[in-house]
């Protein structure tokens, strides 16, 4: 066994991870030793609840282990690569705890995946085999993975979670509970899996994560969200995503002996459903289900709710207007969070003033967090200017997997990573973000930050959500469009209308929206944050018109 990091990582620097070890912060214990002390220390808690099945930790133990255990008779071996592409459902749990026993390395899909995304995912990971599930959502997630196994020379096997008979040599993953036998001891500094960037700007970059430095973003997070034995999270968002699954998320939740609750249905309906029946004391949401969840609980009392005690909202800005409102709707305290996958995640703490948790997204989770604001050539910003984000520190990579393209863009010379964020700190030591590099609009030489904007329109008594995006103008370079999505579907807010609600602001004459587009919806990534992107995409190829 080897701990060099797999080919085309960047490692942190010797002395810097000996520096982590000495202060205690990277503890040399693996996932696997995490559930191992889990069923060692509460064998009969609840660790792992869906809508069809209640697993003990000593259970989820014993089934990770015999899976393990007949992935390592398949062929499975450390190191190896595999997609793994599930809804929100416990086989979830069990999958990447067994890969994590084999030292085998899952690669996190989200459902809404396809081909276009999956197939560079395999490519760029060499995965070796996917792990999924039958149909889901009325979608054929096996005839996919058979699809990707088709076009991708290194993967040799389809597993799904679902009992039943598989085309084409796909294989159920029930044929490898094993009787649970002797497994490999993985390495604590080697990279335990792989997770993926957002991608806003194409195919997903591969991220890779040690056991030693992402079980320390878990425990720090566990500690600041105030996660004890009678936790019980609730993966509403996609549980491969990183927030759900580290912030403090599922394994947050298995760190102190909680309950993790999962639930493949985030909207109102389903998911209040499930805070009632599993007693959900924390979860997480993405702005546009955060609304949604307001809005619901703002039109009659919610009773289900009960049990709740903080909500988390984070992956994109949430408006001032909505996290004002969240609290009191929800009965529960709002947490922000602002994180990537690649590492640094802020979070405002349970007990700061709600100015505090509705204006800013958070501080750094650490103190061994080094954050910094730059110009775009990089110079040091004076305390309180608005730059770009840069970081480094005990849990953010220093580079991606196999992607010298992207590290040389991502990471300064120096190994901190570019955010591409653009933020300001203030004197408190919270951070406000005000949008990605590209969320601003260049109009004619004039710089117009879409959140600013966006903030204005939401005040609009007729508008729901909204969303400003630069598009190509021969003349200005860009101008301004405001995507409105409207309270009332019968009221739709005119340019005229719009204009005129800006200006009464007192808002400068050039930051006014050039064209409003009123939408029903707006498109969303896989975790569920409103895509910029796909806005000007349809914008520019006249898909939508006002
Ligand atoms: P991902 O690539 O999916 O890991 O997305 C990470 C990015 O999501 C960050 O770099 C931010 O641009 C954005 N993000 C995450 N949380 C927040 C937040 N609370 N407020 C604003 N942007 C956020
Ligand atoms: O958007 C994200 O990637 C994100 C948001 C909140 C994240 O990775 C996290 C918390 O850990």
């Amino acid at each position: 066994m080897s701990s060099a990091p797999l080919p085309g990582t960047a490692a942190w620097p010797p002395a810097q991870a000996a520096a982590y070890r000495a202060e205690n912060l990277w503890r040399g214990e693996t996932f696997a030793d995490l559930l191992d002390r889990g069923a060692a220390e509460s064998p009969h808690a609840l660790a792992v609840v869906d809508e069809r099945h209640r697993w003990s930790y000593a259970e989820l133990d014993r089934r990770s282990h015999a899976l393990a255990t007949g992935l390592l008779r398949l062929g499975l071996r450390e190191r190896d690569r595999v997609l793994v592409q599930l809804p929100n459902r416990a086989e979830f749990v069990e999958v990447i705890f067994a890969l994590f026993r084999i030292g085998a390395l899952p690669v996190f899909c989200l459902p809404a995946h396809r081909q276009a995304e999956l197939v560079p995912i395999a490519e760029s990971a060499s995965a070796t085999a996917i792990i999924t599930c039958g149909t889901h959502a009325r979608f054929d997630y096996a005839a996919l993975a058979r699809t990707v196994r088709e076009r991708v020379a290194s993967v040799r096997r389809v597993l799904v979670v679902d009992p039943g008979e598989f085309a084409d040599g796909t294989l159920a993953l029930d044929d490898f509970r094993d009787e649970p036998g002797p497994l490999p001891r993985t390495d604590p500094a080697a990279v335990a899996f792989l997770q993926l960037s957002g991608g806003s700007t194409g195919v997903p970059k591969l991220i890779p994560r040690t056991h030693d430095d992402y079980l320390y973003s878990v425990r720090r997070s566990a500690e600041l969200c105030e996660l004890g034995s009678d936790t019980v999270y609730l993966a509403a968002l996609p549980v491969a995503h990183n927030f759900p699954m580290s912030s403090p998320g599922i394994l947050g939740a298995l760190w102190a002996g909680g309950t993790v609750a999962l639930t493949p249905d985030p909207t109102p309906s389903a998911a209040f459903r499930a805070i009632e029946r599993f007693g959900v004391t924390i979860t997480g949401l993405v702005p546009p289900l955060l609304r949604m969840w307001v809005e619901r609980a703002e039109a009659g009392p919610a009773p289900e709710l009960a049990s709740l005690r903080v909500v988390q909202v984070g992956g994109a800005r949430c408006p001032d207007e909505l996290a004002r409102r969240a609290g009191p709707a929800l009965g529960a305290t709002l947490q922000q969070v602002f994180g990537m996958a690649e590492g640094l995640v802020c979070y405002t703490r349970l007990d700061d003033p709600l100015e505090v948790v509705v204006g800013t997204q958070g501080r750094p989770m650490s103190e061994h967090d080094r954050i910094a604001v730059v110009d775009d050539d990089g110079n040091r910003l004076p305390p309180g200017a608005v730059g770009n984000l840069i970081t480094e520190g005990p849990y953010t990579i220093r580079g991606y997997h196999g992607n010298p393209e992207a590290d040389a863009r991502s990471f300064t010379a120096d190994g901190w990573y570019r955010t591409g964020d653009v933020v300001s700190v203030r004197p408190d030591g919270n951070l406000v973000v005000h949008g990605r590099g590209g969320d601003w609009v260049n109009r004619g030489g004039e710089k117009v930050s879409a959140e600013e904007l966006e903030g204005h329109l939401l005040a609009h008594p007729d508008v729901r959500d909204a969303v400003i995006v630069g598009t190509p103008d021969p003349v200005l370079g860009q101008r301004i469009c405001a995507f409105v999505q409207p309270a009332d579907p019968e009221v739709r807010p005119s340019l005229a209308t719009v204009r005129a609600f800006v200006r009464e602001r007192g808002v400068a004459a050039w930051k006014m929206p050039d064209t409003v587009v009123v939408v029903d919806r707006f498109p969303e990534t896989g975790v569920g944050k409103t895509s910029r992107r796909e806005l000007r995409r349809a914008l520019v190829d006249g898909e939508l018109r006002n």
